[in-house]
């Protein structure tokens, strides 16, 4: 699909360290292209409903906690295959094992503080749009 979208949020953790330039630089160096983006701070019932698939697990209360602590900035991207693309441009969930290279492995602190958040299908780019843009109504 030529205009597919995903999600990213840049969070708490490389908001916090100004990376929130490099980070979009680095998606667009890459030819992704962005299409919106909003500062904001998710409430809680926001994060549970992004990250409801971790409910249960150990880290999920810290999870919440972390992505509730402070502003991120979430980005609606657009183009062809993008959320495959943007998924390998991330990087392993854990920056120790992320390729070289990879928005993790150059920027992530841990696990939990691994700076990014990309959706990682179109079922979830376009449920995640919509939780965090509304995009059933608008954009
Ligand atoms: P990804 O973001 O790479 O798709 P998921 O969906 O497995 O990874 O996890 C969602 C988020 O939950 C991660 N980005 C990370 O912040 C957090 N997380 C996942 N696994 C762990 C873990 N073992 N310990 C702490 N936090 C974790």
């Amino acid at each position: 699909m030529d205009r597919e979208r995903t999600l990213v949020l840049i969070k708490p953790d490389a908001v916090e360290r100004n990376l929130v330039g490099p980070i979009i630089k680095h998606f667009e160096k890459n030819g992704i292209f962005v299409r919106a983006i909003k500062m904001t701070k998710l409430s809680i019932d926001k994060a549970k409903s992004l990250y409801a698939e971790h409910e249960g697990k150990p880290f999920y209360s810290d999870l919440l906690k972390y992505i509730t602590s402070g502003p991120i900035v979430a980005v609606i991207i657009e183009g062809s295959d993008s959320v495959k693309r943007v998924r390998s441009l991330i990087g392993n969930t854990n920056p120790e094992e992320a390729e070289d290279g990879t928005i993790r492995r150059l920027y992530a602190i841990s696990k939990q503080k691994n700076s990014v958040h990309a959706s990682d299908s179109p079922n979830s780019a376009a449920k995640e749009l919509d939780c965090i843009f509304n995009t059933r109504l608008a954009v």
